[in-house]
């Protein structure tokens, strides 16, 4: 099954995968990857996680909402509340995540053959207004595998930086399709998304934008 989807998923790359067609202080930006069907058909498939797995909204550890709304699928996902930031085997509510789509599968194994295979895909929801902080992914226990993200919808700037916080950042509008892969020298980049604008891709009927981001966590 996982073959059929490799396949029939890759040649929705629009680009040849063996090549990045930008660096953005190291992380790999695959403008446009995926054609409008194959994003059509993850939506789909998105929508089925988050029926399984109902969004929520995080807060920070002191207590403050976080702007996006999240899920995950996987064997974990990520979660951030008063006592902190961690993966967790379960939905807040108590169920089991839902199983990462065998779409996402086939994209990570064919652009990244290396890797292990990802545990965790965190699905972020952007509505109009939300944005995430510069940050660096850092609560996984292996940071020689890879971090791979899709973006669907609206566009998201997307700001990247150097492994501590004050190195100079460049900046990018991510489109819908746009694939990002950080690893090696971006693996532990700070980035982050200063805004979204809202309503400008008819993919999600509401506007918005969606990233889904692919990890290994243990
Ligand atoms: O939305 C994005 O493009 C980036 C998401 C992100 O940085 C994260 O989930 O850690």
């Amino acid at each position: 099954m996982l073959t059929f989807f490799k396949s029939r998923f890759l040649r929705m790359l629009s680009i040849d995968p063996s090549k990045a067609v930008s660096d953005l202080n190291g992380a790999r930006i695959y403008a446009r990857a995926l054609d409008a069907e194959a994003q059509r058909a993850l939506v789909t498939e998105i929508r089925a996680v988050v029926a399984a797995a109902p969004f929520f909204q995080p807060v920070t550890q002191r207590g403050q909402p976080m702007s996006v709304r999240m899920t995950a699928a996987g064997d974990f996902g990520w979660i951030s509340d008063r006592r902190g930031y961690r993966y967790e085997p379960r939905h807040p509510s108590g169920g089991a995540w839902p199983p990462i789509p065998d779409s996402l599968i086939a994209l990570w194994t064919g652009l990244l053959p290396g890797a292990r295979r990802p545990e965790c895909c965190l699905v972020n929801f952007y509505g109009q207004g939300a944005r995430m902080g510069l940050h660096q992914d850092r609560d996984e226990a292996d940071m020689d595998q890879p971090v791979l993200s899709v973006s669907l919808g609206d566009d998201g700037l997307f700001r990247v930086g150097g492994t501590d916080r004050p190195a100079p950042t460049r900046s990018c509008w991510l489109h819908s399709g746009d694939v990002v892969v950080l690893q090696g020298r971006a693996r532990l980049a700070y980035h982050g998304v200063d805004r979204i604008r809202f309503g400008s891709s008819a993919l999600l009927s509401q506007g918005g934008r969606l990233n889904l981001t692919l990890r290994v966590v243990t």
